[in-house]
């Protein structure tokens, strides 16, 4: 015996949070009792970014229930009573451990089943572990991963112990860059470890890389790039002393941070949902190749209207909420469903951003084609710094990153690009804002 429901929202991360507001406001149909979310996680759904930048901070640190969605975009905080003052079914701290699409059913890891009308997958993304490299021993008590509130919790705890002494950061990616600069914060020396030439080597050019690994520098963080960490050194109470690099340096470590990526959570649907790029394929609509599923957020591969309908899937919090919000207007039907028929997919802008120390970047659309860096490189003194590049394919402007913009200049980017501006009309705007192309080498 089991519950059923119209709608059940399988994870309780960004995207279910956004996706059951955009429910509760436009649902004429969705009434008390019709929708339940499941998550393995033990609160509510909460703007996960938070974790690598506000949750981190030595003093005046974010904490729930400050940051649930949907404050993210500026809109409504979702407490766990909202979602009870709507009759929204939220079952917390509950992994559903097995799918049947065709008798539409989950099976939760309590035993329980649960039946659905339509189901929107937002199951997120997982760490990848160093074991699948074969390092052993990454479940020390000293070595932290960054997904969830659990992982931030003990990521505080161990940054406390550690205050004065030495991390080592393995990965240049997202969760190195952003919680290397919380580490510095909280006064504990830096040595980053990655593999690849450059940090950030998935967006950014190596002139790029050079500003924000020279600013990191300044800060007293040491990369070690093109390099592997093999194995760990522990103590007899099983920390982790040091970490062994490939050449057989040793870092010493009172504590470690593992960021070398992630990998969507596709597995319940694996031989039952057709899958791309490491996610579900879904169409313009974020529905799944069977029509009573939907997927959203990290684990959606959709054809982006703006890149002639390629098939891409995103790990940010933009994409999250605005596939949630899009699988909803599909799933009610409503007028800007209609508007996006005839459409080579979603009408979406890729947008990324990052905010480390005094810097804030966003990037917008595709950073294929030849770059061409803008603006100065150096860092002013009192100031904030302000460059960036525009990615030029054919003549045509494919995507900008920009560094230090305000909110009209990063406005004004990412209509640039949702238009395919020329690169001659960009240089000229970006010209007027006293941002002139910087020579290329
Ligand atoms: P998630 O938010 O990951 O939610 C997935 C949910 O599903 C989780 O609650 C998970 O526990 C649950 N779940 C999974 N499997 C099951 C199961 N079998 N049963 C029950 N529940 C399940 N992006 C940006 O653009 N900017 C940022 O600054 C930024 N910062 C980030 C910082 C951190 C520390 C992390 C980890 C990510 C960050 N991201 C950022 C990425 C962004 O948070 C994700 O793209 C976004 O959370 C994706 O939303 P989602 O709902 O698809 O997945
Ligand atoms: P990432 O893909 O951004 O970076 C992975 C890094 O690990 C790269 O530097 C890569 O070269 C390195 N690496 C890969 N394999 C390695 C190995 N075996 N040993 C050492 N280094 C290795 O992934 P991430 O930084 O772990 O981020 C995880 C997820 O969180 C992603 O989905 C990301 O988009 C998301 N996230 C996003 C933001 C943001 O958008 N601001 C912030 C934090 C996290
Ligand atoms: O999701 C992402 C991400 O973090 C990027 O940098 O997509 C991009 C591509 O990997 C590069 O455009």
């Amino acid at each position: 015996m089991g519950r059923a429901f119209a709608y059940v929202i399988l994870g309780g991360g960004v995207a279910a949070g956004y996706a059951a507001l955009e429910l509760v406001r436009h649902g004429d149909g969705v009434s008390p009792g019709e929708l339940c979310i499941i998550s393995d996680e033990a609160v509510a759904p909460y703007e996960r970014p938070a974790l690598s930048k506000g949750y981190l901070l030595p003093r005046g640190a974010a904490r729930l229930p400050a940051f649930h969605t949907c404050v993210g975009a500026n809109d409504e905080l979702l407490t766990e009573q909202w979602y009870k003052d709507h009759g929204i079914e939220l079952v917390l701290g509950t992994r559903v451990v097995s799918a049947d699409v065709r008798r539409k059913t989950l099976l939760t890891a309590t035993g329980e089943t649960i039946s659905y009308k339509t189901l929107i997958v937002a199951t997120g993304a997982r760490v990848l572990k160093l074991e699948e490299f074969g390092v052993t021993r990454s479940d020390a008590t000293n070595v932290c991963y960054l997904r969830s509130l659990e992982d931030a919790d003990k990521m505080v705890g161990v940054m406390r112990s550690c205050h004065g002494g030495n991390a080592v950061v393995i990965g240049g990616g997202y969760i190195g860059m952003e919680c290397a600069a919380a580490l510095v914060a909280n006064e504990i020396k830096v040595a980053m470890v990655f593999p690849r030439k450059h940090c950030m080597d998935r967006l950014f050019t190596p002139k790029i890389a050079e500003f924000y690994e020279n600013y990191y520098a300044a800060k007293g963080v040491t990369f070690i790039k093109e390099a592997r960490v093999t194995s760990f050194e522990t103590s007899s109470d099983g920390k982790v002393t040091g970490a062994i690099l490939r050449d057989g340096r040793r870092l010493p470590a009172d504590m470690v941070v593992v960021g070398i990526g992630a990998r969507a959570n596709t597995g319940l649907f694996d031989g039952q949902l057709a899958m791309e790029k490491g996610g579900i394929k879904v169409n313009g609509r974020m529905q799944t190749s069977d029509a009573a599923v939907y997927a959203v957020g990290d684990v959606a591969a959709f054809p982006v209207a703006l890149l002639g309908g390629d098939v891409r899937r995103f790990e940010h919090v933009d994409c999250a909420r605005r596939t949630a919000r899009r699988a909803i207007s599909a799933i009610l039907e409503r007028a800007d469903d209609a508007a996006e028929v005839g459409k080579k997919g979603f009408d979406y802008l890729p947008f990324f951003y990052s905010r480390v120390f005094g810097l804030s970047w966003q990037f917008y659309g595709d950073n294929v084609g030849e770059p061409v860096h803008f603006g100065d490189f150096s860092v002013p003194a009192g100031g904030r710094p302000k460059f960036g590049a525009c990615w030029v394919s054919g003549g045509l402007v494919a995507g900008v990153f920009l560094e230090g913009g305000s909110r009209e200049e990063n406005e004004a980017v990412a209509s640039a690009v949702r238009c395919r501006a020329r690169i001659g009309d960009v240089a000229a705007e970006l010209e007027s804002r006293g941002l002139a192309f910087a020579d290329q080498e």
